[in-house]
């Protein structure tokens, strides 16, 4: 009985193992940056959903260009990488290298933004939908307001999707409100220094502030720099100028819990998950939707601070 039980133990270990090796995947993982505390926690938590299944992640940090990525992307291939991840920067200009991996028959997952390229050249795209996030950002305002505002809006970095389809969805509400316009538009870069910069240049254009109604900004960082400036002219963030914002980052619902900002929408950092089952799943031959999506719900002042206090328990 006691051979039984031991030879089944060490089959069982075996069968384990072979089965730990087979789906212990390579992926290469080209990041964008670390410009804004919802990176930084995407980052985190690809990392940590890699390790918890057993994937050697090679990890790239493109300090914000392209041609980082490009790089990274050529390393992955000539690594022979079971699977890439790829966070774009800008929509264009992957179509070359996306090529290169298919041609090595690299499967290729976008997570967090798009790319203008033939979707055959890459498996699918892991992402909320940026222009629903602009309509919401814009419905909700507009309700707010009585569709009666002068906005000023802190685009996101130039040329990436997230910053062309929350500017395409935002304006496509407030095109239906005849008293609500767009007054001052400019990118911050989703950083929170970019957003202090560009709102600071706004409240002086903008007789000290006075005139402005609302500011949206394309993510909380800007907003967040935002605040600041609107402080440091004397005015009450949250109060004199409404306050709208994208990612759902823990300082976001702190200041919302100090009055100092009314809304924010959540974007899902936990993109690990269905991007490596989309490889998993593109190996064993299954179909893969070209879009996942993982849009999130609006939050208000009345929840901030239980909001704050789950995303900042330790
Ligand atoms: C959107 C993502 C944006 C975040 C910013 O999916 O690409 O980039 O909203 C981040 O915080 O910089």
């Amino acid at each position: 009985m006691l051979n039984k039980t031991l030879a089944g133990l060490v089959l069982g270990a075996g069968v384990a193992f072979a089965c730990a090796q087979a789906s212990a995947l390579t992926i290469g993982f080209s990041q964008i940056g670390s410009e804004s505390g919802w990176r930084t926690s995407e980052t985190a938590s690809i990392k940590a959903e890699a390790e918890k299944r057993g994937i050697d992640l090679k990890f790239s940090d493109a300090q914000q260009k392209q041609e980082n990525q490009i790089k990274a992307l050529r390393s992955f291939i000539a690594q022979g990488v079971d699977g890439i991840l790829l966070a774009p920067v800008v929509e264009t200009g992957w179509d070359q290298v996306l090529k290169e991996a298919k041609d090595a028959k690299i499967p290729v997952v976008l997570v967090d933004r798009g790319v203008a390229a033939d979707p055959s050249l890459y498996l699918t795209k892991v992402a909320s939908d940026f222009a629903e996030e602009g309509s919401l950002a814009a419905s909700w305002l507009a309700a707010h307001t009585n569709g009666k505002c002068d906005i000023v809006e802190l685009q996101g970095t130039v040329g990436s999707s997230a910053a062309i389809d929350r500017k395409k969805g935002f304006e496509a509400v407030v095109s239906n409100f005849p008293n609500m316009k767009i007054i001052r538009s400019q990118s911050g870069d989703f950083t929170r220094a970019g957003g202090k910069e560009v709102m600071e240049s706004f409240l002086k254009a903008e007789n000290g502030g006075k005139s402005i109604c609302a500011l949206y900004a394309h993510n909380d960082d800007m907003a967040l720099g935002a605040i600041q400036a609107i402080k440091e002219a004397g005015l009450k963030p949250g109060k004199d100028i409404t306050i709208i914002s994208i990612d759902g980052v823990p300082d976001i619902f702190k200041a919302m819990a100090d009055g100092e900002t009314n809304a924010t929408i959540e974007l899902n950092p936990h993109l690990g998950g269905p991007s490596f089952d989309a490889i998993n799943a593109a190996k064993e031959g299954k179909e893969v939707p070209k879009w996942i999506k993982a849009n999130g719900p609006l939050y208000l002042p009345d929840t901030a601070a239980a909001e704050y206090a789950k995303r900042t328990a330790k």
